[in-house]
């Protein structure tokens, strides 16, 4: 399989998309058990959710015809075919804009519009919405050899009456004029406007998108191309051939097209300076040969304002070769692994940053407010929480002293209830004394002694008793 280390890192930022998902749906769901949603809010979290589900990274090849775009892609995505799948041939070869990507619900086929829709006032959303006005073809992914012969149709070309190819805004009679065309009948344009390429290559399942793009003329012919396509992709690989080096119309299409969709920063640009095979002179050898390659992109660098290492100088023909026939010599000497490299590290974690910075844009205020509104939420209830445990403890006191007094009281008590039982005993003693001091006998006895006085008393006092 062809650069693992682009598809381990595509599946790590895949993997790292997922469990942003993830998290942005259990926020949702958390304003939502919360009650802090509001429909506004809610659009723009489905929105941001939207958004990552159908991420895509797009990388743009664009370049002057013959720079080897399409042998680029061939080597970087497509060599465990085992065949040139992507058409590529000198002269011009990619006739209009190639998209390919994974289209899970179409399975994998070839989409091409026809050149006469340049005429309908209709934009390309709207037609890639309508699989119905496109012509399908499909691809036997089994059959490297029947996708081959299905890919070359992207090339397909034929002749019509000037005045259509003027009506259809394909015909300039300056570059005509230029290659010794004057006053053509018919002319030659392409029979495709647009192609869509589904294909299930693991890179595309991941979620990569890869735009190959004709030289300037068709550049310059479809305007959605340069306003939008390039300008939306995460990166656009421009090519040069190290032979020519930066050519006046290399520069133009630099200028116009290529800074002009990545503004000031210039990020996820990468220059790719192919064909380096082509300056391989025995004479001069290997050390006249790293020269040569030095001085190439030391030059092109100085002419398009760039650093150093983000030229890279390849041998596209040589890479492809290398992989198809598993020969790790000739893919060193194609020098793609650098390429490689940037497109896995520096581009992907680009592509991680700008989500992030937008996302956090679209919703990060959102997600401060929230975490404001638990902040204190969490205060309050540390508050309270504080206050009941000091009520506890107060409670607590005042319940050891109710305990004490309880106590003594009980005490009091228990020694009130011995003093009485001690007291009952002598008073019920008493008692028994005085009950008995009443008994029968002795009063009896009193009774006698009594009368006996009394009696003693009458003869005494008077002497008689009538
Ligand atoms: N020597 C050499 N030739 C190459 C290399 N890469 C591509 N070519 C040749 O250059 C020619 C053009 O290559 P393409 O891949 O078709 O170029 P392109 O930029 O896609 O061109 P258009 O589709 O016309 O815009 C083909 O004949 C390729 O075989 C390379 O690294 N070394
Ligand atoms: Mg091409």
């Amino acid at each position: 399989m062809s650069n693992p280390e682009f598809t381990d890192q595509l599946r790590e930022y895949s993997h790292w998309r997922e469990q942003l998902i993830q998290a942005i749906e259990m926020y949702v769901e958390w304003r939502i058990r919360y009650k802090l949603n509001d429909p506004h809010s809610t659009e723009t979290l489905l929105n941001i959710l939207s958004g990552l589900q159908h991420d895509k990274i797009t990388l743009a090849f664009a370049a002057e015809f013959s720079r080897g775009k399409t042998e680029l892609i061939n080597a970087l995505f497509f060599s465990e075919t085992g065949v040139r799948l992507l058409p590529s041939s000198p002269g011009r070869t990619t006739m209009s804009p190639t998209e390919m990507f994974w289209d899970e619900k179409g399975g994998s086929y070839i989409r091409l519009l026809n050149i006469e829709s340049r005429l309908e006032d209709v934009s390309l959303i709207e037609f890639k919405n309508n699989p119905e006005r496109w012509t399908q073809i499909e691809l036997d992914c089994d059959s490297p050899t029947q996708m081959q012969k299905a890919f070359k149709e992207l090339v397909a070309t034929k002749k019509v009456p000037r005045e259509v190819a003027e009506k259809l805004g394909l015909w300039n009679e300056r570059e005509a004029a230029e290659q010794g065309i004057i006053d053509p009948e018919t002319v030659e344009i392409p029979c495709w406007r647009h192609a869509l390429i589904s294909f299930p290559h693991p890179l595309l399942k991941q979620g990569l998108c890869i735009l190959d793009t004709p030289g300037l003329n068709a550049l310059g012919t479809e305007p959605e191309l340069t306003l939008s396509m390039l300008p939306n992709a995460q990166a656009i690989i421009f090519v040069l051939a190290a032979d020519t080096g930066v050519t006046k119309s290399d520069l133009e299409m630099w200028k116009n097209h290529v800074c002009n969709s990545r503004g000031h920063s210039k990020q996820g640009l990468a220059v790719v300076m192919n064909k380096i095979d082509a300056m391989w002179d025995d004479l001069a050898g290997e050390e006249g040969y790293e020269d040569a390659i030095d001085k190439q992109v030391e030059a092109s660098a100085s002419i398009l304002g760039l650093n150093e290492d983000v030229i890279f100088p390849v041998s596209a023909k040589q890479a492809l070769l290398a992989k198809i026939k598993s020969d790790p010599k000739l893919l060193q000497k194609s020098r793609l692994d650098k390429l490689e490299h940037y497109l896995s590290n520096d581009i992907l974690m680009q592509r991680r940053d700008i989500l992030l910075q937008t996302i956090s844009n679209k919703i990060g205020f959102l997600v401060n407010e929230s975490l404001n509104l638990c902040n204190t939420k969490l205060e309050n209830a540390s508050k309270q929480l504080e206050e009941f445990q000091k009520m506890d403890f107060e409670n607590h006191e005042m319940t050891a002293k109710l305990m004490a007094e309880t106590r003594d009281q009980q005490n009091a008590y228990m020694s009130n209830v011995e003093n009485f039982q001690a007291s009952r005993k002598v008073f019920s003693v008493q008692a028994k004394m005085l009950v008995e001091s009443f008994s029968k006998e002795k009063i009896d006895e009193i009774i006698k002694s009594s009368r006996q006085e009394m009696s003693k008393s009458l003869t005494t006092v008077n002497g008689h008793l009538n």
